[in-house]
């Protein structure tokens, strides 16, 4: 059975061939730098590449959160080309987890924001604790989704609702969620993870080849030419004043004051 060292995730696969991944920085909310962003690249590879392993579980480490986003931190230095690389870098990571030919279920623990929301849209399935908030804030930082958010949240909760998430930068309850369809279901926090299991449990029992050939079929019905232009928007977006005003005003704990530059 695999069991992966990595600095900022757990990997443990148990002996019903289903791995959990637990991004494992807590004190940052489990934020993605660019060091979970290519350990979860691995992880995933590692779990695909693995015939043991038949089913991922995705979660955050802690009470508090699944993932509250992209690191600011590592955004906020970021310009155009940079933005538009790291942008499309996050894509394809999430792209595989999306083509995962084994079911990859996201455990949402809590606030899952930006990057965070976009990782759990990228997974095939979400099961929520009472507790999660979902949410899109980039337009708060002066930026836009770039890890596909524009591209799957309308998929997920119709164009309607997704604008008016993307555009408020407002969040989403679980309950909300789960009407709106962005989550397939809400648990209490200590049973989330059995929940989890036991749908994983179900996916398991039938034929992996099938499982695989489904995902593809799934995937194929919603397969959108518009992650290349989020990415080039969100470099347009490194180049202007309001995307520095808006990461600084985070880092510095406070309002910030866009100009519209
Ligand atoms: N990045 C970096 N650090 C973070 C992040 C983040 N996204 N979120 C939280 N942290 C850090 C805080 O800075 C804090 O660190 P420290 O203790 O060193 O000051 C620690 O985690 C705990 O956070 P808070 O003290 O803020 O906890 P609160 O309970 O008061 O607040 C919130 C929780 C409301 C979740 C708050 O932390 C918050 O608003 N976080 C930011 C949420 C956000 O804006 N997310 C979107 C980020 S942008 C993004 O995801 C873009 C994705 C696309 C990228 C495309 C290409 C690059």
């Amino acid at each position: 059975m695999t069991s992966a060292t990595f600095e900022t995730l757990l990997f443990d696969t148990n002996d019903d061939g289903i791995a959990t991944i637990t991004i494992n920085r807590p004190d940052k909310l489990n934020a993605l730098n660019s060091k979970v962003l290519s350990e979860l690249s691995e992880a995933i590879k590692t779990a695909e590449s693995d015939r043991d392993v038949k089913a991922v579980i995705l979660t955050g480490s802690g009470e508090k959160a699944f993932v509250a986003g992209a690191d600011i931190k590592e955004l906020s230095s970021l310009n155009r080309e940079q933005g538009e690389e790291l942008a499309a870098r996050g894509q394809s990571i999430f792209s595989a987890i999306e083509n995962c030919g084994k079911p990859v279920i996201a455990v949402v623990n809590g606030y899952a924001l930006g990057g965070g929301a976009e990782l759990a849209m990228a997974c095939h399935v979400r099961i929520a604790t009472s507790n999660a908030l979902f949410g899109l804030p980039e337009v708060s930082l002066g930026l836009i989704p770039g890890y596909g958010g524009t591209q799957r949240l309308p998929q997920l909760v119709g164009k309607s609702k997704a604008m008016e998430m993307i555009l408020t930068g407002g969040q989403l309850k679980a309950d909300e969620a789960l009407r709106f369809g962005l989550v397939n279901l809400v648990a209490e926090s200590g049973e989330a993870m059995d929940e989890a299991h036991k749908m994983a449990g179900k996916m398991v029992k039938n034929g992996p080849v099938a499982i695989s050939k489904a995902i593809a079929a799934v995937n194929a019905s919603s397969k959108t030419d518009g992650f290349a232009r989020e990415a080039m928007l969100f470099g347009e977006l490194c180049t202007t004043e309001d995307f520095k005003e808006g990461t600084t005003a985070f880092l510095e704990k406070r309002k910030p004051s866009f100009k519209g530059e």
